[in-house]
């Protein structure tokens, strides 16, 4: 017989959702334990290692505010850090809050059931542990499900291969290789750069091509980090007032790119090229808002793309004809300037689709190609494929998969009718991937601990939303979604990237609307939840 361990907690993850969440719950004095699949703590940053791989937000913006003594005694290095120094970060947040000794490593959750009678859910894991909880915690990402494409004779390559969201711990040597990669998005775009430098040839297999501005990154200056440190109050607050809940401290350009002339827009334009990173779209007040608008800023970025890029054949099919910021937007170091170099070539599937992976390589519509090693930088089920690969069943035995068939719904991005005290960090609905995660995550977990207090509080034992609160929600994201340009391409926010996966916009853009909502609903006493 199996032997049940009863906690009052259980969170599923150890990243940067789950680590906080766990430190929240210990101070409520809840037993918590956390499961994770890892063999360390680091969600996102322990299993993303490709070569180059690193944060496309500011590394000071990209951290814990919970803790001042945290924000001041760590040292950022760069101005966007690398996946080793943000890893090493969430080791250290780990050990300085004593979190591990409630962390199960190497574990993954396989499925969790909510018993009626008890008001617990029943958490089983891969090991054959069964763990009974008043809360479950799901902190398993937006981004953590890799995507493997569904390829004829995928499995049939020969050699190695890898997939940039699942590399190996000991890093890869692509010396003297001939390696193909699939894949252009900003896994891709980072470390494409990066192998090129190391292989004997290196062949990219674009289905779209990407939008790129460059990261300009460089070392963090010992006064920069001290002016940081001593104003990070502001810093914090500026950002939380800031749609995507970073760069409040940039100077913002409150005017559309339609109500000035032409050389205005270009100074715009340049100055923020110059300066790098996800500003840049920033420039105007309604580029992810007005077709026409974005239209201009995508014709300055394909000419930058051209200045960079030697054959102007390879340039032409590396200029993207979709609305920029629609897919989000990479920050790259010499992406573009890689096609430049004699050993990489560029393959535009849309002219020659891949038709197979054979034993030795890939074989497209128009040629052969022999490969030493495969690269899938081919993204993530993103959002909902971690939550859906454990077998959730809520109320009467109602399997999360079948209610999310047709697509995700959630109130908040939190909680799902019908899943009593199930709570999901940076769920579908909620501002997530369309913002500084760590800031979106600390106003969930603190949300989630806060809700947890108040239902104990109250003496009730289970929360859960109204379904038709839920399905307003559901109805409320979209309608924000569909005043951007957002919804406009075949994105992985719309699940488009996934075959068969249904397409519904699943993050809410606007992390200031969203916190005030939240806000006024908890004043309105928790309106449209059910607490029983
Ligand atoms: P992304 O951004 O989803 O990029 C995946 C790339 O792989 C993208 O270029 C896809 O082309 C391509 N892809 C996916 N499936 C295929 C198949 N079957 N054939 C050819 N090409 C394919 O994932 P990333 O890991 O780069 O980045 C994810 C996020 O991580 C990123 O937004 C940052 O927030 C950090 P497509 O565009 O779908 O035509």
């Amino acid at each position: 017989m199996i032997e049940q361990q009863h906690v009052d907690a259980v969170v599923v993850g150890a990243g940067f959702g789950g680590l906080y969440q766990l430190k929240r719950l210990r101070e409520l004095g809840l037993t918590t334990r956390v499961f994770e699949a890892g063999s360390g703590v680091g969600g996102t940053w322990y299993w993303n290692r490709y070569p180059g791989a690193r944060c496309d937000v500011p590394s000071v913006e990209y951290s814990y505010s919970f803790d001042d003594d945290l924000q001041q005694e760590w040292d950022w290095t760069e101005r966007y850090a690398t996946q080793p120094e943000i890893l090493s970060y969430l080791d250290h947040v780990a050990d300085r809050f004593d979190l591990r000794e409630d962390i199960t490593f190497d574990t993954r959750v396989t499925s969790a059931a909510f018993d009626e009678d008890a008001d617990r859910w029943t958490i089983t894991t891969d090991g054959g542990e069964e763990v009974t909880a008043q809360f479950f915690v799901m902190a398993t990402g937006c981004l953590s499900n890799a995507n493997m494409p569904d390829i004829e004779g995928r499995d049939s390559f020969a050699g190695p291969t890898y997939h940039t969201g699942q590399w190996p711990h000991e890093g890869v040597d692509f010396t003297g290789l001939r390696v193909g990669i699939i894949g252009t998005g900003s896994s891709a775009v980072q470390s494409i750069p990066m192998i090129a430098e190391q292989a004997d040839h290196l062949t990219v297999f674009q289905r779209t091509p990407t939008y790129a501005v460059p990261a300009h990154n460089r070392p963090l200056e010992d006064e920069e980090l001290a002016y940081v440190k001593a104003h990070y109050d502001e810093l914090r607050d500026a950002n939380r007032e800031m749609g995507t809940a970073f760069g409040g401290w940039l100077e913002h350009n409150d005017i559309g790119v339609l109500e000035v002339d032409e050389a205005t827009r270009e100074a715009q334009f340049d100055k923020r090229w110059e300066e790098g990173g996800l500003a840049f779209l920033g420039a105007f007040n309604d580029l992810l808002l007005v077709p026409e608008a974005n239209e201009i800023v995508a014709d300055y970025v394909r000419r930058r793309i051209a200045e960079k890029v030697d054959d102007p054949d390879v340039a032409a099919k590396l200029m993207p004809d979709t609305v920029v910021g629609c897919k989000r937007l990479c920050v790259d170091t010499g992406y573009y300037e890689t096609y430049n170099r004699p050993n990489v070539s560029l393959i535009d599937l849309q002219d020659t689709p891949i038709q197979r992976i054979t034993p030795t390589g890939i074989d497209t519509a128009g040629d052969s190609f022999e490969f030493d090693a495969i690269v899938f930088a081919t993204g993530f089920d993103a959002m909902t494929g971690a939550l859906l690969a454990v077998d959730i069943e809520g109320r009467q035995g109602r399997s999360l998969r079948e209610v999310w068939s047709a697509g995700p719904t959630t109130y908040l991005g939190v909680q799902v009718p019908e899943f009593p005290n199930l709570f999901i960090i940076s769920g579908p609905g909620s501002p997530s991937v369309l913002t500084n995660m760590v800031t979106s995550i600390e106003q969930h977990v603190e949300f989630i601990a806060d809700t947890i207090e108040h239902v104990r509080a109250t003496g009730h034992t289970t929360i859960e939303p109204e379904p038709a609160k839920a399905d307003e929600w559901v109805a409320y994201v979209n309608t924000v979604a569909d005043f951007t340009l957002f919804p406009r391409c075949n994105s992985w926010y719309l699940g488009a990237n996934v075959p068969g996966k249904p397409r519904v916009f699943m993050p809410l853009p606007g992390f200031p609307g969203y916190v005030e909502q939240v806000d006024q609903i908890v004043d309105n006493d928790y309106e449209g939840f059910i607490l029983a």
